[in-house]
């Protein structure tokens, strides 16, 4: 057990999950649905504060819309690893809150003189904290909690998605949006405003836009946010030489989503000298954009200070331990034809994906593969062949030194299917997955031992 770990068990006051079926790939929490992920940085970790997707029912929600009760907190320090920390903020505990609205939206969270203060947006029970939205505060020692609720909402303040920034002179900015964008300066105390209501300008006047994320680089305030400039969401950003604008439109960071997700919503970062935007599709249920699943992958910036756009990538980022299982349905590459992704088990999308190759010479290709310094002989592969069928195995790229042939028997069930590698290769490849001949064969993982 590391001391990060041991710590957090004798604090005694969270649950905590190491999540075993995340590799840092895109999305890279796996055990539920989450939306709106807000990264934050304490210390060496980068932690995630994202809303948390439920599937409604009779009994919870609004059938066919978002339903979220409560928001969870994960952390990482190599964005491979994740911990869950489990709940931290839930509806049915804070006073204030509609408890039949199941409406916990995009959170944030920020550090102010030794406390984290948790921002979130839901629906008052008393119409003296407004009709639609408020937005809540809840504050911790810990960035994991527990976090202790604000008796009331912040007065003053309606609408959603708060996204809080602290500028170099000290000066805390709260922004949200209802519709449009609206800003004003907080408090020491975080939980007041300090100044009248804004809308700060510069931002497209059709389309709806919300989720607005500021930062600062080289002394340019960036505001990102999501806007339907066409159909859906796509995520845009306007900067400015102040936090209080006049913004100016940059460009766009990343297209509609191509899974016809309708929301996006984002946050940007550095972590250890990188840059990272973290966002969400919805991979875990692509019939019902209202369970989503939090995604990352780094980001860059021209010489300008231009943001390059971000393709949503599977792979996403972080390296891949070879002894861990890579599931290179998470692909960096794939062939044209002859290789396809699908669910493992069509009735859960919780168990993941598999790689399906059914022509000879489909490939599949997974980048940035830690082989380490010491020797790895094997080759384990959990495969299915309902015709039996051979793989072979290469590094860097398709035509990259060969080091395993694998022989899948023809079966009706999962099997592991072992062999030795023909060379080990120390240090960081891409690995490519090649089928040899016309048969079919599913693969979900591969390791190296
Ligand atoms: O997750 C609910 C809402 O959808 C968020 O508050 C918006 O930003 C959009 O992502």
């Amino acid at each position: 057990m590391n001391k990060y770990k041991r710590h957090l068990l004798l604090t005694g006051f969270v649950l905590l999950f190491t999540i075993n079926n995340t590799m840092a790939q895109n999305p890279f929490i796996l055990n539920q649905y989450t939306a709106d992920p807000t990264a934050r940085v304490f210390g060496n970790r980068l932690y995630v504060y994202p809303s948390h997707d439920i599937l409604s029912s009779k009994e919870k929600g609004r059938i066919g819309w978002f339903c979220m009760e409560d928001y969870h907190v994960f952390s990482s320090e190599n964005l491979t690893d994740w911990t869950d920390h489990g709940v931290i903020v839930s509806q049915n505990k804070v006073k204030w809150v509609d408890s039949t609205s199941y409406s916990m939206w995009a959170p944030d969270c920020i550090f102010r003189n030794g406390k984290y203060y948790f921002y979130f947006p839901t629906k008052p029970n008393n119409p003296r904290y407004g009709k639609d939205f408020a937005i809540g505060v809840a504050v911790s020692d810990r960035p994991y909690g527990p976090f202790i609720t604000q008796p009331e909402p912040i007065d003053k303040v309606h609408g959603i998605d708060p996204n809080v920034f602290i500028d170099k002179d000290g000066q805390a900015y709260l922004y949200w949006s209802s519709m449009k964008f609206f800003m004003a300066k907080l408090k020491e105390n975080m939980l007041e405003l300090a100044s009248e209501v804004q809308e700060p300008v510069g931002f497209p006047e059709t389309g709806l836009k919300e989720g607005p994320f500021l930062f600062e680089r080289n002394g340019i305030y960036y505001m990102t946010y999501p806007h339907v400039k066409n159909k859906t969401e796509r995520l845009e950003y306007a900067i400015s030489n102040s936090p209080t604008g006049p913004f100016k439109y940059a460009g766009v960071i990343m297209d509609e989503s191509p899974t016809g997700c309708w929301t996006n919503h984002q946050s940007v970062v550095n972590f250890k000298n990188q840059w990272y935007l973290f966002y969400h599709h919805n991979d875990m249920s692509p019939k019902f954009d209202k369970n989503r699943s939090i995604r990352v992958d780094s980001l860059f910036f021209n010489n300008d200070g231009t943001i390059r756009k971000v393709i949503p990538t599977l792979r996403g980022v972080g390296l891949t331990n070879a002894t861990n299982k890579i599931q290179i349905d998470r692909y960096s590459l794939i062939s044209e034809k002859g290789a396809s992704i699908s669910f493992l088990d069509s009735l859960n999308n919780f168990g993941g994906w598999k790689t399906v190759f059914n022509t000879k010479n489909a490939w599949i290709q997974y980048n940035s593969v830690d082989f380490g310094k010491n020797k790895l002989k094997k080759v384990n592969v959990q495969a299915f062949s309902k015709t039996g069928g051979t793989i072979q195995i290469r590094l860097d790229n398709i035509n990259g030194p060969l080091i395993a042939k694998i022989e899948i028997p023809k079966g009706k069930e999962w099997n592991i299917v072992s062999t030795t590698l023909f060379k080990y290769y120390p240090g960081i490849h891409n690995i490519v997955v090649q089928l040899q001949d016309d048969n079919n064969v599913e693969i979900d993982w591969l390791s190296f031992n």
